[in-house]
């Protein structure tokens, strides 16, 4: 199949899916084409069966705010049209829904009828889709697109709960290419970080409000009160300042490691024993499943999809949004016993299986044919 992947390039959850995604699905044969303003941060370099098609943004004066959706739509039906695409799958409801819908409709003047498929990550529902502003159009774009899928139960039910719409939702869960076993842990690389008694705890994440990183901190806070420990901070945004604000009053500093933004996830992961992931709300929690993918067991909130993903006493433990005591204690008592802390590992692996990419690619795939057949037959 001919395929364009709308997404946004930058360090979201649904831009890391959405790239992973095309990747897995280039491997398979499938020609991709990515389209986006610039280059997605995990696309990496030159590959066989992908493409990428940046979207000019104008900044002809008049333009208080550049019509960033009318470009968008304009190199969809541009790429559509002279790629011989099959299918547009765009991840985030706005503005890529309402987009793919107008180059949809573009498309049928001149003769072409391509189907689009719209992926919910999250904040396009539970963040910004409440927002009464945006309602109209993303009722309208779910319903108009040839088909919905969610990225979690829990996300799914938050749709029809703020959305007037009843199609079907078809769940997809994020996924991932787990490592088969535990592998020794790189004690050089470790060493850099935190001495060989001392346990890392980390959390990565674009340090925006949702992510309650001062509540990783305070976790922090009271878990290096027990145990020798260092906490990586890996990602960056607007709730940093504060956070190191904090750092440096509790006098914790010292033991606190601000990576900045990372592309890879894999390195931190690789050295940590613990990841730390507090959220407002989370409709999946990817950076949950990275870290049990690399055998790290999580201490999250037990918030949107998250229980679908950190399964209690298994691969972590889950508490109420800002109990910050109870996950101290949850971290603790993982990281104070050798066995333990290694059975937490194992568990954590197992479950990062569950959401294994052999089993997800081939549900898009079924989705992607059944969508381009029923376009053939309405035509
Ligand atoms: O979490 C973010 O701030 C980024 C956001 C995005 O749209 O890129 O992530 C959302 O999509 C991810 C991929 O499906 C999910 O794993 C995240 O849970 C979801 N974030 C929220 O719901 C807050």
């Amino acid at each position: 199949m001919k395929i364009g992947i709308v997404l946004y390039p930058t360090f979201g959850g649904s831009g890391v899916v959405a790239t992973e995604l095309g990747k897995a699905l280039a491997l398979k044969g499938h020609q991709i084409h990515f389209i986006t303003y610039s280059q997605p941060v995990r696309l990496g370099s030159f590959r066989e069966n992908i493409y990428y098609h940046e979207v000019a943004v104008s900044d002809y004066p008049l333009f208080e705010y550049q019509p960033y959706e009318t470009e968008l739509a304009s190199k969809m039906v541009d790429v559509v049209k002279y790629e011989n695409l099959d299918l547009l799958h765009v991840h985030y409801a706005i503005p890529h829904a309402s987009a793919a819908f107008m180059a949809q409709q573009i498309l049928r003047t001149q003769g072409i009828d391509i189907p689009f498929i719209t992926t919910l990550h999250g904040t396009d529902i539970t963040l910004v889709g409440k927002d009464p502003s945006f309602e109209p159009v993303i009722t309208f774009c779910i319903n108009a697109s040839n088909a919905v899928t969610a990225v979690s139960e829990s996300l799914r039910k938050d749709t029809y709960a703020h959305f007037a719409t009843d199609r079907e939702i078809h769940v997809i869960p994020n996924f991932i290419q787990a490592k088969e076993t535990l592998k020794p842990i790189d004690l050089e690389k470790r060493r850099h970080y935190a001495q060989d008694h001392e346990r890392i705890l980390c959390h990565i994440s674009n340090f925006r409000k949702v992510k309650r990183v001062e509540d990783v901190v305070e976790i922090f806070r009271q878990v290096q009160e027990r145990i020798p420990a260092k906490l990586i901070l890996g990602g960056d945004g607007p709730e940093r300042p504060l956070v190191e604000r904090m750092a440096r009053e509790m006098g914790i500093c010292n033991k606190i490691i601000f990576t900045g933004k990372v592309r890879e996830t894999g390195p931190i992961l690789e050295i940590a024993d613990l990841f730390l992931l507090p959220s407002e709300t989370e409709s999946f929690g990817l950076a949950a499943l990275e870290a049990m993918a690399e055998g790290v067991p999580v201490v999250s909130s037990n918030t949107g999809g998250i229980p679908e993903v950190n399964r209690h006493g298994f691969s972590g433990y889950l508490s109420n949004v800002g109990d910050v005591d109870a996950m101290s204690k949850h971290a603790i008592h993982i990281l104070s016993d050798d066995e333990r802390l290694k059975a937490f590992r194992e568990q954590a692996l197992v479950q990062a299986h569950k959401f294994s990419l052999k089993e997800v690619l081939p549900i898009y795939e079924s989705l992607y044919a059944q969508v381009i057949n029923e376009m053939r037959v309405v035509v």
